[in-house]
């Protein structure tokens, strides 16, 4: 596959027949990351009570959240799996408390039996860090909901998929990879206009990687096919490759909460660079730098003349 240099995802709301279901903005929306984990990366243990998750949520969405992401299973690397009954015990109260909110939820989870009991339960979304790779029952369950679907680049469990970061051109292998996924989902009842892309990061990736595929995100969701190119997911939040980019001289990469600046810039140039959304841990300074890039776009479109 080769890149499309110089195509982009157009900016402008969403169409009306795409991503049914979900706020549209003539801007990137934010996504407010709630997870009910022990173990998570940056917020592990923050908000393990669901009164504490869903106050969490509340105040996500009040302070510019367009949509919350509820995850009750890690996928730091080496995390280990945990039974469907835990996952459900820690998201359902959460799920259940945010819809009757309001609030537009996203699940996140790579199983078919919470993603249907989270859409049961008023979600509006399923985000599948596997792509649909970990629970061969995940596309029969989105197809029959018909709601919009998070198709993530993955390679593997979070045990050893570092085993696996391993491409010759990293851009063109999670494309294809990507393009593979889409096509497969769409084969088994999956509506190509209710398919989101996102290139993973961290996922199965070293640094490097990453650096490399957000250098290049305009040609991530031009994949061909029908539904491309396709709305793209776009979640560096505090991930490891920010701290370690910011490690101070002895070495020591920079906290979690301390990459929260930094990834406030990659979000500003991932909307500038045509995201459909951001996921992020801390909404506020998002909010405020998607509004900013949508502000200048319509400035570069000749909206002031
Ligand atoms: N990363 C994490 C969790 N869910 N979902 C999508 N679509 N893309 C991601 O990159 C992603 C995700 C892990 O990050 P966290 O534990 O800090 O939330």
């Amino acid at each position: 596959m080769t890149h499309d240099a110089g195509a982009q995802a157009a900016p402008g709301p969403t169409p009306p027949d795409r991503l049914v279901g979900l706020p549209s903005a003539p801007r990137c929306l934010v996504m407010g990351v709630v997870n009910v984990t022990p173990d998570s990366f940056s917020d592990g243990g923050s908000w393990l009570d669901p009164d504490a998750a869903v106050a969490r949520g509340v105040a996500l969405a009040a302070s510019g959240a367009d949509i919350v992401d509820v995850g009750g299973e890690s996928t730091r690397p080496g995390a280990q799996r945990i039974p469907a009954e835990e996952e459900l015990r820690r998201v359902m109260p959460v799920i259940t408390g945010l819809a009757g909110a309001g609030i537009c939820v996203s699940v996140d989870t790579m199983r078919a039996e919470v993603a249907g009991a989270a859409l049961r339960a008023g979600a509006r979304m399923v985000n599948d860090v596997s792509g649909g790779l970990a629970d061969p029952d995940m596309t029969s369950v989105v197809a029959a909901a018909g709601v919009p679907y998070v198709i993530n680049h993955w390679r593997g469990h979070s045990a050893d998929m570092y085993g696996k970061a391993v491409y010759d051109d990293v851009v063109v292998d999670v494309r294809a990879e990507l393009s593979l996924r889409v096509h497969d989902v769409i084969a088994e009842g999956v509506s190509p206009g209710q398919i989101i892309v996102d290139p993973g990061l961290g996922f199965a990736k070293l640094a490097r990687h990453n650096w490399a595929l957000i250098a290049s995100l305009r040609d991530i969701p031009l994949l061909g096919g029908p539904g491309s190119p396709f709305p793209l997911l776009f979640a560096a939040s505090r991930k490891r490759f920010i701290g370690r980019l910011l490690a101070g001289p002895d070495g020591e990469p920079r906290s979690f909460t301390d990459s929260d600046d930094a990834t406030v810039a990659l979000t500003a140039l991932a909307a500038a660079a045509g995201a459909w959304c951001v996921r992020v841990h801390e909404v506020p300074a998002n909010a405020d730098a998607v509004r900013v890039v949508a502000r200048v776009q319509h400035a570069a479109e000749g909206g002031d003349q």
